[in-house]
């Protein structure tokens, strides 16, 4: 499922807009990955809380959007681009690549209820298909 030409000038075109919400998103996206779905908080046992109010889910929400937008600036190459980010999930921390997957599902649903009126059915799409492309680059290494 690669990214055509459209999607990609769609994603660059809507992640203009979600970029200066960038933090508060991922910070929201992981909190509810976490909830959501508490088996991804294992890889988070170092953290002294991982509930909706905390500091270091903020944080790293933050810091896991930032890698997202530079991953839309590398959308022609994503698995180039995020082979180090692969390469550390895979060998340093251990990450079931399955886990990609969950947490882009909780990007894009934050992506439509931060943005409700601009989140058409064809930007859904799009972002869908980025996402998915993204969680699959960052798989690449583990092979
Ligand atoms: Ni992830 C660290 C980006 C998914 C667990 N992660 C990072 C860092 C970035 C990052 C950037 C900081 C790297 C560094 O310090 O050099 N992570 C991303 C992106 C995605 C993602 C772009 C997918 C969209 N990470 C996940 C998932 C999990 C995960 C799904 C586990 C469920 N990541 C971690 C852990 C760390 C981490 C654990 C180290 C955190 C810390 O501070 O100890």
């Amino acid at each position: 499922m690669s990214l055509s030409g459209k999607d990609k000038s769609v994603v660059k075109a809507f992640w203009d807009k979600v970029s200066p919400k960038s933090a508060e998103i991922g910070a929201e996206a992981l909190g509810r990955m976490l909830t959501v779905y508490p088996q991804t908080k294992t890889y988070f046992s170092h953290w002294a809380d991982v509930g909706p109010d905390s500091a270091q889910v903020k944080k790293h929400g933050a810091t896991i959007m930032a890698a997202v937008g530079e991953a839309v600036g590398k959308i022609d190459d994503l698995v180039g681009g995020l082979s180090a980010l692969s390469e550390l999930h895979a060998f340093k921390l251990r990450v079931d690549p399955a886990n990609f997957r969950i947490l882009a599902h909780n990007i894009i649903l934050v992506t439509a209820m931060y943005f409700p009126t601009d989140f058409t059915p064809e930007i859904h799409v799009s972002v869908d298909k980025f996402l998915q492309n993204l969680a699959l680059a960052l798989a690449e290494r583990y092979r």
